[in-house]
């Protein structure tokens, strides 16, 4: 395959840290082992389809400002076929064996719910074919409910019970989609779940009718026989004021809620931890410690910018902390780490597409090397360790097996007085970390 982009004739080389080449690898060695698993098996790095191949560069003040070859083409489905094209000689060439989408971006909509079926059918098969010949597979699909105007008021949470019915239909196809591409997951992203006014909303009937449509969803995977993994995407706002999956915590909750736990893990993105006011380590950790940290979508946001601006995860010590806790829990298991990224309006080029890709490989690269460093010195976890040394002894093991009362905790005090003040050391903490970077 080369015919979208000829200024990568061949696949990107893994060249070393020595190598000034913007096209090779400087970290990223798919075949070096770190403790046990290759830097493949570690990182499987997903290509997404919406931003890579259907991203225009569009911002609220102006149009497309990317002109992409796959787009120069009459008819949508033609352009659906250069774009699936273009999506695996990309992939192939950059070495990832990965790609996500939503039903949208692979096939257009059509005039009739049934038309939108058959495209996507089509499409399906084209890109089966693409996955045999190149070996890439499918890390997940998803339903694009927000781009079109029925989804404006919600989809799932929609006021109107047939919107509900049209989503339902078309998840139900995504899922169908994706099974037949033999997709290891498949994500839930609440596109437009959520509130701009609450003059308007019924919160907890909006929660219900939520519930009502992740358990038809887990009915019809059963089903059908698609074994990948459920996963929900947690957004605090953007598009609607309030998304309803606001952040880890939130969706743990709604799982436990309604009965869906044992269905479900979620999908941590970057950017998406710090419009909720965390940092991504913060969402990795919450969702790990529950057992349910399924899949990342890697990108980054900027300081300044109050949205999901969706930028490339080039930050060492956010990939560095990222990769502490992935390793930490023993991996991802079906999950990748998804490039829910986009080159910023400015960088035109196809060959920005892989400088972007390249950049962020590297960095994850570069940080699973960090992170396996510091975990296996265990300077960190044997501080950790200590400091909560007490927890471990008698009184502790008594109270965290639920065998203490208030009365014994206040014998403990008359018997062993005021508690000696120890130093969190987290300046000390923060020059270990550099100590490896
Ligand atoms: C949007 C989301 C979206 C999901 C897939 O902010 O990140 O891209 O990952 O629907
Ligand atoms: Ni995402
Ligand atoms: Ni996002």
């Amino acid at each position: 395959m080369n015919r979208f982009f000829t200024e990568v004739p061949t696949n990107i080389p893994y060249e070393g840290t020595a190598s000034r080449d913007p096209l090779a690898f400087r970290y990223f060695n798919p075949e070096q082992v770190v403790n046990g698993k290759t830097m493949e098996e570690h990182l499987r790095f997903s290509v997404a389809y919406w931003h890579t191949f259907k991203g225009s560069g569009q911002d609220p003040f102006g149009g497309a400002s990317f002109d992409r070859p796959w787009n120069r083409f009459s008819s949508d489905m033609d352009i659906a076929k250069a774009t699936c094209e273009a999506t695996f000689e990309f992939v192939t060439k950059l070495g990832v064996r990965y790609y996500c989408f939503h039903d949208r971006d692979l096939a257009p909509e059509g005039q009739t719910f049934s038309e939108s079926c058959k495209n996507l059918e089509a499409m399906v098969a084209l890109a089966k074919t693409f996955q045999e010949q190149t070996g890439v597979k499918l890390l997940w699909g998803t339903a694009n409910l927000f781009g079109h105007p029925r989804y404006t008021h919600g989809a799932g949470t929609n006021p109107d019970v047939h919107v509900f019915a049209y989503a339902a239909a078309q998840i139900k196809h995504a899922i169908a989609a994706t099974h037949e591409l033999n997709g290891e997951n498949y994500v839930f992203w609440g596109g437009r779940e959520g509130y701009d006014t609450l003059l308007n909303t019924d919160m907890n009937k909006e929660a219900r009718q939520m519930a009502r449509l992740f358990h038809m969803a887990v009915d019809y995977a059963a089903k059908i026989g698609f074994t990948g993994q459920f996963l929900i995407e947690p957004k605090p706002k953007e598009p609607t004021k309030h998304q309803y999956d606001y952040d880890a915590a939130t969706v743990l909750n709604f799982l436990q809620t309604y009965d869906l736990s044992d269905h479900f893990k979620l999908n941590i993105e970057a950017n998406h931890a710090t419009l909720a006011g965390h940092s991504f380590a913060h969402e990795l950790t919450v969702a790990s410690d529950a057992g349910k940290l399924g899949s990342m979508d890697i990108n980054r946001g900027d300081l300044l910018l109050g949205w999901d601006t969706d930028q490339f995860p080039t930050d060492l010590y956010d990939t560095v902390y990222a990769m502490l806790v992935v390793l930490r829990q023993g991996g991802l298991g079906s999950g990748g780490l998804n490039f829910d990224a986009k080159p910023k309006r400015g960088s035109i080029g196809t060959e920005d597409l892989f400088y972007a890709h390249i950049g962020g490989m590297d960095t994850f690269a570069r940080a699973l090397l960090i992170a396996d460093q510091i975990i296996s010195d265990g300077l960190i976890s044997d501080f950790v360790a200590k400091r909560y040394h007490s927890w471990s002894e008698k009184t502790g093991k008594e109270i965290l097996a639920g065998n203490a009362s208030f009365e014994k905790m206040e014998a403990y005090i008359n018997k062993h007085g005021e508690p000696v003040l120890q130093s969190g050391r987290q300046e000390y903490l923060e020059n270990v970390i550099n100590s490896y970077i």
